[in-house]
């Protein structure tokens, strides 16, 4: 640590629970370790055992309407200002602003093409106070202190995903997170995966292959045909997909995995958008990735007073007066 530097939650080694032990310099936490961490949160034992041997849990009607209106409301914004962008550029005529939400964005590029729609992101990772609100909400962070103990930092890698029809960015091929941060030292990275509107099969949801959640970081390449340049799963490791299983979920449920769980999802075949955010976490102690951006303290039991507020993180600031 840089002298001077006031120490923080995440610079501070955590304390060791009974039955920690060192993994390739990081700090490798056994069943037993994790259970007595664990303690508290939103999970029961069966589902913590389930996402340790399956390597992802799915819980349908996690988040109420409330809880995703926030978040809701950004993307609307979002929306609306890339129609104003749209229509400024002269590649629209009409913002369509009696659309709603499920359909606007669809609308707005149904005569555009990929590339039009590429200009302004494959996701979204903007400042907006609602994406804040739904990162800090209760319900989930309860979920995630279930897995990795109550000292949670939200890792800077969260996406806003509008899976628009048509558009290729929307399918995003077998992968493991990890591979979008291999030189991180940090585990585990758990993504919480959100869907805002139902995802389907027909609009494209979340497949999973069980059990890969404990495999090392497997080799990649960057797909070429999407225009997203999307991390791939090199073909050797996928033998087992057909043991792979489909997700579909209602809006408001929650699938969560590990970053070295291999994942994908299909082309939006409909005629909406299937929105979706993934949101990451990781135990304090873990390296932030400042390479990837600003995350946040979202929870400490050790410093409350620390937890990053929403001013706070609009300002690029992980922790409460830092
Ligand atoms: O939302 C999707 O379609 C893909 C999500 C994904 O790959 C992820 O959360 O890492």
């Amino acid at each position: 640590m840089c002298p001077g530097l006031r120490p923080t939650a995440r610079h501070r080694p955590r304390q060791e629970a009974p039955g920690s032990r060192r993994m390739g310099g990081t700090v490798g936490v056994t069943p037993m370790a994790l259970t007595a961490a664990r303690g508290r949160g939103s999970l029961t034992e069966e589902q913590v055992a389930l996402y340790q041997t399956e390597g992802y849990l799915v819980l349908p009607g996690l988040l109420e309407d409330r809880d995703m209106a926030p978040a809701r409301a950004a993307m609307e914004e979002k929306v609306s200002s890339i129609a104003a962008a749209l229509v400024a550029d002269g590649l629209i005529p009409d913002p369509l602003e009696d659309r709603p939400f499920p359909s606007r964005l669809a609308a707005l590029f149904a005569t555009l093409s990929d590339r039009d729609f590429l200009r302004y992101g494959r996701s979204w990772r903007d400042r907006r106070d609602g994406y804040f609100h739904l990162m800090s909400n209760a319900k989930i962070l309860d979920v995630v202190e279930s897995l990795i103990g109550p000292e949670i930092f939200a890792n800077p890698v969260y996406n806003v995903r509008p899976k628009v029809p048509r558009v290729a960015a929307g399918a995003v091929p077998w992968h493991q997170d990890k591979s979008y941060w291999p030189d991180a030292n940090s585990n585990p990275v758990v993504t919480v995966w959100i869907p805002l509107v139902d995802s389907t099969l027909e609009n494209g949801c979340l497949h999973i292959l069980p059990r890969t959640h404990r495999r090392r970081l497997l080799s990649h390449h960057r797909e070429t045909y999407s225009g997203t340049g999307y991390t791939e799963t090199d073909e050797r490791h996928l033998r087992g997909r057909q043991r792979a299983v489909a997700l579909p979920l209602g809006a408001g449920g929650a699938i969560v995995f590990n970053d070295r769980c291999l994942h994908m999802s299909t082309p939006n075949n409909s005629a909406t958008v299937r929105w979706s955010v993934d949101l990451r976490y990781q135990p304090t102690d873990q390296d932030p990735m400042p390479q990837h951006g600003v995350g946040f303290l979202a929870r400490s039991r050790a410093h409350p007073e620390r937890v990053a507020t929403l001013a706070d993180w609009l300002a690029n600031r992980a922790e409460a007066g830092e």
